[in-house]
Order: structure tokens, then C-alpha cells, then sequence
């Protein structure tokens, strides 16, 4: 099981991806997603530049080593590039480990603590009309769990609406700059849930993503207001470098907190954690350093109440959903996953086994990740420059976004 080759693929079927593809002596192969939305080559240069080089020779059983290796090796901790970079490489090992004892990942978690893994999809529109027909859309092709969010009367745009129900965040080319209003915000998203709730009755859990634009008292206004629509959670209310924020929303609202998808350590919720200052940890595979750094994060949230609610958005690459999905199958206290169905071209790149059925997710029991690369076809979908949009108050001051 020494790993006898590392490489490094771009590529962009719709969008772009980083996929670390380590191969042994033996002939077997394991991969690892590494796509950090905007900053894909920087990562793949951390890669190709400083991790391959020292793979190569080393002995690819032993996961939890070689990630201690690269996380203290480095000497400088943490960060998101080298995190995803960390990530892939772990990954890889997993899905290698599993592919050599013929098992699904999911197996060697601890198995499933359940049938199967509850996703949330994403509904959007252009008005509160259009938010409630593409929540009813979803609703019809079986989720039972859907993000809603709608533009904001009076902003040319609005981040997270999409043109059609399979929106991609990235814009390919040059950068968009969007302009944000707090107050407009603040005034329609209660109106949308207030129709919702009226609309689709109290089965349906309904989730909203703040993107940080919130300060904590915005933000706990908005979970009070939230509170008669019971929403499964609200998301990303404020930024959380600083984590004691949050004990001042938690003061003010019982709506359920979800944070961190851009969180790339423990060290970076661990006090969010331990203060239960929030009900749910939406660290990821591919930018928390992989499903063994995951699974310290989901073992320290288990013992406050915290579940886990993955990030799951289309810059995650299909290696990284199913990592997610064999990582939610076996965790006791998963509580959800995001899901943002991936393009054709994505999906005819990255062919895989795991399967959606009636809002319900499951990795499938192909051996390791259960998912591959075709390569052939991934070289003619070339690396194309893409940024996220970014935001700015009406007069014109950087917004947090
Ligand atoms: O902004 O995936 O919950 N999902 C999100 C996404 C993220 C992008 C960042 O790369 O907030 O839309
Ligand atoms: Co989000």
C-alpha cells in the first residue's frame, strides 16, 4: 500500500474542480476533492508544489499519521488552502483503505446509524410568488426540507437567487459586485415565511441562509421575528471570526443557529460548540480537512447537542458529496445534509454511486467513496477563472458577504 503516485486534476464540467488522485504499488487508486470556490489553483498548487512530493513512498494505511504529518509537519497551521489541501489527501486515504478491504467508507465510519440521509434543496426566486412555487417544485420531487430565500425588492441582486432551480453561485469571468440593503432585507424575509408556513403547512421544515450580511443584533432581530415560522434553522446569521457573537443572537431568539461552511478547523467552533450557542455545524469534508478532522468535530459537538448540517453546495465537488454522505450515514448526531444537485457534464465527469430518492440521500455500497474521475473527459472541460459575487452598501462601503 505505499502510494507510488500523486496527481493533481482541473477541471471545469460547468464549474471548476481540484481532485487529488493518489494511486499505490498495487495498482489501486483513491480521490480526494480539493475545489476552494475562487481560489481552486492556489490550492492545487499547495498540492503539487509542497504535499506530492512528500506522499510519494509513504504508506497509505496509515490515515490518521499522514494527516498529522501535514497538519504539524507544515509548521504553519490551519487556513483554507492548506486545509482543503489536507482534506483531499485524507480522503483519498479513505477511499483507498476502503477499496482495499473492499468495503464502503460508511462501513469503516462505525457503519450506518441510519437508512438513509436526509438532504435540504435549495429554492429560490425573483419574488415571494416565485419563492413559494419553487419551494412547491421541490416539495414535488420529494424533499422534505427546503432552503428558501428570495429577492430583496429594490436590489438589482440578490446573492443565492437563481435564474433556474439549478443555480450556481461562482460567476465565470470577470466579478460581480452586488449592492445590499440590510434594512429592504429585513423588512421582506419574515413576509416570506409567513407565507410559507401558510402556504405548505407545519410538516415541511424550512431553512434560510443568511450569508453572514447580518451584525448579531440584525441578526437576533431576525431570529425573533423568525420564531412563529419555526424554521429548521437559520443560517450563517453574522460573521463568526468572532465566536462570542453569537451569545448575544442566542440571547435574543430560539430559532435554531447553523454555522460554519467556511470554518476550516475545530479550533474555529469549538467555542460556538461548547457554549451551544449554536444547533448545528456545517463544517465540510473538502475545506475541514477531511473526513478524520470531520469526525473530531462531530464527536466535540456530540457531547453539547450540536448536530451536524454539512455545507453541500455545487463548488463541492461529487468526491466530496460522497465523502459527505458515508461521513452523515455513520455519525450519531448528523443532522442534515445541503444538497445542490450537481450539471450533466459534472455528473458525466465524476460518475458515482450514491442516489436521491424522496429527499433522501444514500452513498451506495460501491467499495471506498464510491465515486470516480473520468479523465478523458474531464481534460476537455478546461480551468476557467470564476469569482464569487461580493457586496457593497448602497453607498458604495464593502459589505461582509
Ligand atoms: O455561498 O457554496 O449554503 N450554501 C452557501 C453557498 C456558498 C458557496 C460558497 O462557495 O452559502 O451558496
Ligand atoms: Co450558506
Amino acid at each position: 500500500m505505499k502510494i507510488a503516485n500523486a496527481r493533481v486534476i482541473v477541471c471545469s464540467p460547468g464549474r471548476n474542480f481540484v481532485t487529488l488522485k493518489l494511486e499505490t504499488a498495487d495498482g489501486l487508486y483513491g480521490l480526494g476533492d480539493a475545489t476552494l470556490n475562487g481560489r481552486e489553483l492556489a490550492v492545487a498548487s499547495y498540492l503539487t508544489e509542497h504535499v506530492v512530493p512528500l506522499l510519494i513512498g509513504r504508506d497509505a494505511r496509515r490515515i490518521e499519521d499522514i494527516w498529522q504529518f501535514f497538519y504539524k509537519g507544515a509548521y504553519w497551521r490551519r487556513g483554507p488552502v492548506t486545509m482543503s489541501a489536507i482534506a483531499a489527501v485524507d480522503t483519498a486515504l479513505w477511499d483507498l483503505k476502503g477499496k482495499a478491504l473492499n468495503v464502503p467508507v460508511y462501513q469503516l465510519l462505525g457503519g450506518a446509524s441510519r437508512e438513509a440521509v436526509r438532504v435540504y434543496g435549495h429554492a429560490s426566486g425573483e419574488s415571494i410568488e416565485d419563492t413559494l412555487a419553487a419551494v412547491g417544485r421541490y416539495r414535488d420531487r420529494g424533499y422534505t426540507a427546503i432552503r428558501a430565500q428570495c429577492a430583496v425588492p429594490g436590489m438589482a441582486k440578490t446573492y443565492g437567487i437563481g435564474r433556474t432551480d439549478a443555480y450556481e453561485p461562482a460567476e465565470r469571468g470577470a466579478l460581480v459586485e452586488s449592492v445590499w440593503d440590510t434594512s429592504r432585507y429585513l423588512a421582506i424575509v419574515p413576509v416570506l415565511f409567513e407565507r410559507l408556513r401558510r402556504e405548505f403547512g407545519p410538516d415541511v421544515q424550512l431553512l434560510h441562509d443568511v450569508h453572514h450580511r447580518l451584525t448579531p443584533i440584525e441578526a437576533a432581530r431576525l431570529g425573533h421575528a423568525l420564531e412563529p415560522y419555526h424554521l429548521f434553522w437559520m443560517e450563517d446569521p453574522t460573521p463568526a471570526e468572532n465566536q462570542e457573537s453569537f451569545r448575544l443572537i442566542r440571547q435574543h431568539t430560539s430559532t435554531p443557529l447553523a454555522v460554519g461552511e467556511v470554518f476550516n478547523s475545530i479550533h474555529d467552533c469549538r467555542l460556538l460548540i461548547q457554549e451551544q450557542l449554536i444547533d448545528y455545524i456545517r463544517t465540510t469534508v473538502v475545506h475541514a480537512g477531511g473526513i478524520s478532522h470531520l469526525r473530531k468535530i462531530a464527536s466535540l459537538a456530540e457531547l453539547h447537542s450540536v448536530r451536524t448540517g454539512s455545507h453541500g453546495a455545487t463548488d463541492l465537488s461529487p468526491v466530496c458529496m460522497a465523502a459527505a454522505l458515508h461521513f452523515d450515514l455513520s455519525v450519531h448526531n448528523f443532522g442534515i445534509q445541503e444538497y445542490m444537485p450537481h450539471s450533466t457534464d459534472t455528473d458525466r465527469v465524476f460518475p458515482h454511486a450514491y442516489t436521491f430518492a424522496e429527499g433522501m440521500m444514500h452513498p451506495g455500497d460501491a467499495p471506498g467513496l464510491g465515486v470516480d474521475i473520468d479523465e478523458s473527459l474531464a481534460v476537455t472541460f478546461p480551468y476557467e477563472r470564476a469569482y464569487l459575487p461580493v457586496a457593497r452598501l448602497t453607498d458604495g462601503t464593502m459589505h461582509d458577504w
